[in-house]
């Protein structure tokens, strides 16, 4: 096959010309850091600046689980972000803000800016009372702080757990208990897309369904509005920025100290405290930023569009471009406010030489054509790339010849928030990219296939993506709850790490992930478990019973799709569909809200009483030729009846 989607594009000239790592260097580091790990790593740990530099790397089992390494290593994950950089780079911009409305001013923050803001937010949360161990929650919309105060937890040693500010006062009280966090750091309010969110409102709610009890909430002011301060346990930033020094020493780290926590969704019950800790995640994402996006230590501006909310916005807007040196762009907005250009319209004004996105937000603006992007001088671009779902060829063609204009190389780049970094991506001076393929695994990664029993497949096939060994960025455990660490990610095959995600290996030892293979959604590459709405759908009283699959949306990547048996004698009409969609919003978030809402009088039921979730995916994907084996249902009959549901949508 050669047409354009199966194609080969080779790295670009201009790439090869000006890169840090060409395909030999890239073979060679990898096969050495699968032969060698050890002396693979105590050369590339000098990526970062220790205190004591660690002399033992790997140090990990997947049977039973004890994953550690550097584990004798001494550092402080914002020293590395922040003062190493200030000798050479004191003037040179760190933060460059652009904020949700084109006209207001961007903000600058340079390495001695962040370093004096940093500091100064460091001691405020030590005068809240904030000590080193300390979980502090960070509940802040895209805004240079939010940066500032996850480095400032970083630099006395508290561990962060940054919640979107997009999720509900319930969703936010539920991460407050599970990490039992002390203190909060919001804003006033948010602002996206000409929007304002009531930030200090939602955590003032969160806080009373919380069972565990706040001492101390500090607010940012961002848009100024008049908002509620409880006395003696909220207080202003801006406040406590008059009384505090601006210097403050970096609390030395262990390396297996926790540096923070992640709450993610999984395929059963409640959002999962993913926990990262300062060594291994530091490298990694120091390490991986490097190669992935070419860098070198050239003091350019990187623009990652994710929300610091999700791991993204961690480990490649904050830690790994500041560790190493760059300027990182953050934006307040979206990609459609004030007008569908405004992606374009930032790069033209900041040019940044990377930009990283998701595909669906490509696949929106493919949707408005190529006059958007072709009005604008994208010329400071060097490198595009891509995160968080599959990008379908369309997408990245698209991308490439519109955005890249056939000569930027396009990093299409798999890892999850397990992870902590990147873990197969194109090396763009190394790597021949496949439009829809991730490529080929990152140093030290060793993907491999199973089948369904745990057999390892051999050769270009399809299966489930297990990784072989440890990595450093590798999470270590669940906030709280280790057991679920182990049973969630090591006990469907022993001895190896379970993505959750299938992919295909092709001939040329390419990988093409397609996707979650268990009960997790992937809405507008935001994670989702089917579990969080079903609880939400049925927590509503008039509900007696729901099973939620995701099916194909053409930009969100995957939709949610509700089936719902209301309880006997209520209707289910447009009234309760509206109730149930509010009903989602407010115990999740508005990225929950469902897509498509069938009533059903029953569910797909086996004779014990399991939900056939198969099949309930096949009918809402209008595949109804595929159903499989229907014979061990209960009532055979529901299944025509939802498959007459489904055509009537
Ligand atoms: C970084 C991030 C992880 C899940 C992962 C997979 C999907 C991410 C992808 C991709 C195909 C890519 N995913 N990147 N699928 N190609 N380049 O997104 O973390 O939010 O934890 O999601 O996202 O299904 O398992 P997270």
């Amino acid at each position: 096959m050669s047409d354009a989607t199966t194609a080969t594009y080779p790295v670009p000239a201009h790439t090869a010309a000006r890169t840090i790592c060409d395909t030999e260097t890239y073979e060679a580091m990898y096969r050495r850091s699968l032969e060698d790990p050890d002396g693979f790593w105590r050369e590339q740990i000098g990526i970062v600046d220790w205190i004591k530099t660690p002399g033992v790397m790997g140090n990990w089992s997947y049977a039973p689980v004890d994953i550690k390494w550097f584990e004798d290593g001494v550092l402080n994950a914002c020293f590395n972000c922040v003062d190493r950089h200030l000798p050479a780079r004191a003037d040179q911009p760190a933060i460059v803000w652009e904020a949700d409305d084109p006209d207001a001013a961007s903000i600058t923050l340079t390495y001695a800016e962040l370093h004096a803001e940093v500091c100064r937010f460091a001691n405020a949360l030590k005068a809240m009372g904030v000590a080193k161990g300390d979980r502090v929650t960070i509940y802040l919309p895209m805004i240079p702080e939010a940066a500032v105060a996850m480095l400032a937890c970083a630099r006395i040693g508290a561990v962060h757990s940054v919640v979107f500010a997009g999720f509900s006062a319930e969703a936010v009280a539920g991460r407050i208990d599970d990490a039992k966090s002390d203190f909060i750091i919001t804003a006033d309010e948010g602002r996206r897309g000409g929007k304002t969110i009531p930030l200090k409102q939602t955590i003032d709610d969160a806080i009373c369904h919380a069972w565990h009890e706040v001492k101390g909430v500090l607010v940012v002011r961002h848009t100024g509005a008049d908002v509620p301060m409880t006395h003696a346990r909220d207080s202003w930033w801006h406040d406590r920025r008059e009384t505090v020094s601006a210097d403050c020493p970096a609390e030395p780290m262990n390396a297996e100290d926790p540096l923070f926590i992640l709450y993610t969704s999984g395929s059963t019950g409640k959002p999962k405290g993913v926990l990262h800790t300062t060594g291994g995640y530091l490298v990694w994402t120091t390490l991986t930023f490097k190669y992935v996006f070419d860098w070198r230590d050239e003091g350019a501006l990187h623009w990652c569009t994710a929300d610091v909310g999700w791991v993204t916005g961690h480990s490649y807007i904050v830690y790994g471009p500041l560790s190493n040196g760059a300027s990182t762009l953050m934006f307040e907005g979206v990609p459609n406010y004030p007008a569908v250009d405004r992606f374009w319209a930032v790069i033209e004004k900041h040019r940044p030489a990377t930009f990283y996105t998701a595909p669906t937000a490509l696949r929106a603006l493919m949707r408005e054509g190529d006059a958007p992007v072709l009005k604008h001088d994208l010329s400071s671009l060097r490198l595009l790339g891509t995160v968080g779902e599959p990008i379908n060829p369309e997408a990245w063609l698209w991308y490439h010849r519109v955005a890249g204009k056939e000569r930027l190389p396009i990093v299409d780049t798999w890892w999850q928030t397990e992870t902590g970094g990147i873990l197969i991506s194109p090396l763009p001076g190394a790597i021949p990219t496949k439009p829809g393929s991730a490529t080929k695994p990152f140093f030290g990664i060793e993907p491999a296939l199973v089948d369904a029993d745990g057999k390892f497949i051999e050769g270009p096939a399809s299966g489930n993506l297990v990784l072989k060994s440890s990595w450093p960025g590798q999470a270590r455990t669940l906030y709280g709850d280790h057991q679920r660490f182990a049973e969630t990610y090591f006990s469907a095959y022993k001895g190896l790490y379970f993505t959750g995600d299938g992919s295909r290996h092709d001939e040329d030892g390419y990988w093409w992930i397609t996707g979650r293979v268990d009960d997790v959604l992937n809405v507008s590459g935001h994670r989702l478990g089917t579990a969080e709405v079903e609880s939400a759908l049925v927590g509503h009283p008039k509900v007696a019973e729901a099973a939620v699959v995701g099916y194909p949306h053409d930009i969100k990547g995957q939709g949610i799709y509700c089936y719902v048996t209301p309880i006997a004698g209520v209707e289910g009409d447009a009234a309760l569909e509206a109730e149930l969609k509010a009903e989602v919003r407010r115990e999740i978030g508005p990225i929950a809200t469902p897509d498509q809402i069938h009533f059903t009088p029953a569910l797909p039921k086996t004779r014990s009483g399991k939900i056939m979730r198969r099949i309930l995916r096949k009918i809402a994907e209008n595949d109804f030729g595929s159903l499989g084996d229907t014979t061990t249902l209960a009532d055979p009959s529901v299944v025509d009846s939802l498959i007459a549901g489904r055509k009537n949508r």
